[in-house]
């Protein structure tokens, strides 16, 4: 049989059973999903607080978020969240606006990127470290409730 045939046949079985694997196999939470809606969250760094308010947001796959993030204080932060592809920083006393779509369930942290220092707030010690959240992000809605 000619060689070029048999690989040719080849190539083409490992595409088909590719697409079958996506199209079947892939369990729900790993596939991308989209055609969410837009949310809009305000995360605010306080003064002197080391913190984030609130410290859990929620969405479902495939929304775009519009992220507002506020620094209270007089020194830089940072927000970050690896998984998708966010980090950018806050000067002093300034707000920034970070967008990006969900496309995948999960939990995905939320932290300050910029080392900031320590304090006491009302007698406990917090630091940089404690500047975190957790977005959640959940099963997209079934195609029966889009365009709601
Ligand atoms: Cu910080």
């Amino acid at each position: 049989m000619n060689k070029y045939f048999i690989l040719g046949g080849s190539v083409i079985i490992i595409l088909v059973a590719g697409i079958m694997y996506r199209t079947f196999l892939l369990p729900e939470a790993s596939r991308p999903c989209s055609g969410g809606i837009t949310r809009n969250f305000t995360v605010t760094a306080e003064k002197d607080k080391w913190n984030f308010v609130p410290q859990n947001l929620e969405a479902e796959c495939g929304d775009k978020i519009v992220m507002t993030v506020v620094n209270e204080d007089e020194y830089d932060h940072g927000i970050a969240i690896d998984a998708l592809g966010v980090s950018q920083r806050m000067p002093a006393k300034s707000t920034i606006t970070v967008e990006f779509t969900v496309t995948q369930e999960g939990e995905f942290p939320y932290y300050c990127s910029v080392p900031c220092g320590e304090g006491h707030v009302d007698g406990k010690l917090r630091t940089h470290f404690d500047m975190i959240g957790t977005l959640k992000v959940k099963p997209a809605r079934g195609p029966a409730m889009m365009g709601k």
